[in-house]
């Protein structure tokens, strides 16, 4: 149980505020990709929403994360800055990197994002070195790690799993199971049937929750959080999803049953978050619209941000590659 606030529907709000950001920011990069007005390798993570929004209301900005190309959730959750992240994606000096990272690079340390890979399964060893130094220096911070249900197959992710438990480190590995990896159906993959039971072979605590239910993802990112500050040592969270839009922009999806796609796109946990905060009277429609509105501008205004800002100067390339004097 969290010591800190209680579920209710104020943390509802609080969950859905962040989700409905997340929303509005991915249907604006597909748009932009689709119509032409941006060229970006983009994953989106629409139907993910709700868990990256409410493991980030538990966390602070100091806090570690660590996330994958299907990260935009992940990001937006943990307070990227919407100016930084819009360069980023149009590849501008601007940008969080500096415009030489692009979407599936974006860092921020200065809000504790981290790191952003490509390699599936290749942030759980770097979380647990954040972890370690967080322990080592006795600072208090937590490292949250998401990645997919198929990056639970790789060999780092074992390796991972088991030293985080050994050496007690405050690290949270989220695995945010959406079902497919690529066009791999989990079934096909997956020996075991809930990845959280993964947990039991390296003595940690492993729990299995509906990603896209607002109050248990809250209740377990709570739990999580809680047990790495206080110096229990990790947990694996596995959180069910789906992901709407395929594995890349673009992607077809011929290899999701319809059945399959109806019946996740009937429990779209968007429409259900909201009408539930419509329903406690936390917000109504009227709010919530405006919030929208609020969120639409501050795109717009990051977005003409972006396009306005210049592109990385010839100098720029082969700096930030190595620490100064490295090779000296
Ligand atoms: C080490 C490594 N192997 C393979 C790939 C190719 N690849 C990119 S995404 C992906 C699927 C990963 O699926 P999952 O972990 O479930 O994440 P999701 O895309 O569903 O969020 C694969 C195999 C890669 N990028 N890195
Ligand atoms: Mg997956």
């Amino acid at each position: 149980m969290s010591t800190r606030a209680q579920w209710g529907s104020e943390a509802l709000l609080g969950v859905y505020r962040k989700a409905l950001l997340i929303q509005l920011v991915d249907e604006r990069m597909r748009s932009l990709l689709s119509s032409g007005r941006m060229a970006a390798v983009y994953y989106s993570p629409r139907g993910q929403e709700i868990l990256a929004a409410a493991m980030g209301v538990h966390l602070k900005p100091t806090d570690y994360l660590v996330t994958s190309y299907r990260g935009v959730h992940d990001q937006l959750a943990k307070g990227i800055p919407l100016r930084l992240l819009c360069a980023e994606y149009y590849g501008k000096a601007t940008g969080a990197c500096k415009g030489k990272g692009g979407p599936m690079h974006i860092t921020y340390p200065a809000n504790g994002i981290m790191v952003t890979t490509g390699v599936v399964g290749g942030g759980l060893p770097i979380a647990n070195g954040l972890a370690l130094a967080s322990q080592l220096k006795d600072d208090g911070r937590v490292t949250l790690c998401c990645f997919g249900d198929g990056a639970s197959n790789i060999g780092a992710f074992h390796e991972s799993l088991n030293m985080a438990s050994l050496w007690k480190l405050p690290v949270i590995f989220l695995c945010q199971n959406n079902g497919y990896g690529e066009s791999t159906r989990y079934e096909k993959a997956t020996a075991v049937r809930h990845i959280g039971e993964r947990a039991a072979s390296y003595n940690m605590k492993g729990v299995t929750v509906d990603g896209n239910d607002p109050q248990a993802m809250w209740q377990a990112a709570a739990d999580a959080v809680d047990r790495a500050r206080a110096g229990e040592g990790p947990t694996l969270l596995e959180a069910t999803t789906f992901r709407f839009m395929g594995h890349y922009f673009g992607d077809p999806g011929a290899y999701i049953p319809k059945e399959e796609y109806a019946a996740a796109l009937a429990r779209d946990p968007m429409p259900i978050c909201r009408a539930s905060v419509l329903k406690t009277g936390a917000a109504t429609e009227a709010q919530l619209e405006e919030l929208a509105r609020e969120y639409t501008a501050q795109l717009d205004d990051a977005l003409a941000f972006a396009l306005d800002s210049s592109t990385p100067a010839l100098e720029e390339i082969d700096r930030d590659i190595y620490a100064q004097g490295a090779f000296a």
